[in-house]
């Protein structure tokens, strides 16, 4: 079938809206119809070329929600009309990484998403005759696209899908790394570093955390706002300050953070998070993502002391056992997914979506097909 897409063709380039061929889905696999899609740091990420995963020509996207126009065979967990989710972390339950019980890093899939390919290593999407790649198994930059069912999470109808795409990355990944990555326990100290989607998400999870400090770090004041809102007690902007950020922090907290969360993709952030924190007990959380040939670095006295390094993707969340849970905590008002959406746009405009994040004028875009 026929669908609009947005394509990226090259490093760098602005995407292209064309229309491209899509083909049937195959066993195991979905066709659905995204409704709505928002741009994440890390489509423009690969975009830029710095992604050393980015292949070209692709269809971006992974923050995205719609519903299911009909499925291959041997599909038995979701079928035309389901309201669905597509996740970048597939759960299988059947993997060694699944059963584990010790990461929600599903390896069923991983090696072709990685190369833009679904499992049987061809593309369901081209254009003029050529193929085009998919993108972390999702590539919700096209109105149709086919994903593997263990891509997919069968949601409730109810659910407001303009609102809940956010679940497809940046809110879970925030909330879901400090419940299930850092287990913040009450009354703890923490910084946030990157107030994006990912670290206001954060910070909606620490204040669920009941943690007693959330300290935002920003070179953005206009960020301020709704960190507070979030939940943010005190805001630090690293270029008003002449030395390192770590010492205005522990100074500020007398000994360092209990928990620091990096949201940028910065490695020299990284290492100032690390060693923000508390020395004999302290964590820090990387989330950001870097760019291909980019290392962290710290004194490794800062580890033998106490401090503690961990990562975290998609929040450590298995998106097909978790998600409904999360959006009916969203439908009872747990969760605030509204003040993320801080524009909507026409899917055509998706190159704007893309200039108001790396502006720092937007959190996230919903655009609508
Ligand atoms: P964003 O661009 O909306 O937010 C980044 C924020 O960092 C901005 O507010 C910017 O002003 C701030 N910033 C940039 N450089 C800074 C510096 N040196 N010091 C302080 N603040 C600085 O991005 P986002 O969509 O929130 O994504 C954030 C990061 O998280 C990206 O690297 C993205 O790729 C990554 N990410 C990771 C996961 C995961 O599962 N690990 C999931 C989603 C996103
Ligand atoms: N392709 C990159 C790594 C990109 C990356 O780290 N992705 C995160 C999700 S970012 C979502 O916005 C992730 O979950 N990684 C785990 C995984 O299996 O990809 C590279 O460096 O090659
Ligand atoms: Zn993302």
């Amino acid at each position: 079938m026929k669908s609009r897409a947005a394509v990226a063709f090259g490093p760098g380039k602005p995407l292209e809206i064309v229309e491209i061929d899509v083909a049937e889905p195959k066993a195991k696999e979905v066709l659905v119809k995204i409704l709505y899609t928002s741009v994440c740091h890390t489509d423009a990420f690969t975009l830029s070329g710095d992604d050393p995963e980015g292949v070209f020509p692709a269809v971006l996207g992974h923050e995205g929600a719609g519903v299911v126009v009909s499925v291959g065979d041997e599909v038995t967990s979701v079928k035309p009309g389901d309201h669905v989710i597509p996740l970048y972390t597939p759960e299988c339950g059947e993997c060694e990484f699944c059963l584990s019980g010790k990461t929600n890093l599903c390896s069923a899939v991983r090696e072709a998403q990685g190369k833009g390919l679904m499992p049987d290593g061809t593309t369901r999407f081209s254009y003029n005759g050529d193929p085009i790649y998919h993108y972390m198994g999702t590539s919700t930059f096209s109105e149709y696209t086919v994903v593997n069912e263990i891509n997919l999470v069968n949601i409730d109808k109810e659910a407001p899908l303009d609102k809940v795409a956010l679940f497809g990355c940046g809110v879970t990944t925030g909330l879901g790394a400090v419940e299930n990555t850092a287990k913040v326990e009450e009354g703890a100290v923490t910084a946030v570093f990157g107030l994006g989607a990912i670290g206001l998400a954060v910070i909606q999870g620490l204040k669920k955390a009941k943690a007693k400090r959330i300290i935002a770090v920003d070179m953005n004041p206009d960020k301020w706002e709704l960190a507070k809102k979030m939940g943010a007690t005190d805001f630090v902007n690293p270029s008003e300050h002449d030395r390192p950020i770590q010492e205005v922090l522990i100074e500020m907290t007398n000994g360092g953070v209990d928990y620091s969360f990096e949201c940028i993709g910065n490695v020299e952030v990284m290492k100032a998070a690390l060693e923000a924190c508390h020395k004999g007990w302290g964590e820090s959380i990387i989330i950001g993502v870097a760019g291909a040939g980019k290392e962290i670095h710290t004194r490794p006295f800062q580890l033998v002391t106490g401090r503690v390094w961990r990562g975290s993707a998609f929040g450590g969340v298995k998106g097909r056992t978790e998600l409904p849970g999360m959006v009916e905590d969203f439908m009872n008002g747990e969760i605030d997914l509204d003040s993320f959406i801080t524009h909507h746009l026409n899917f055509t405009d998706i190159n704007e979506a893309f200039d108001l994040l790396h502006k720092g004028e937007s959190i996230r875009t919903i655009l609508t097909y």
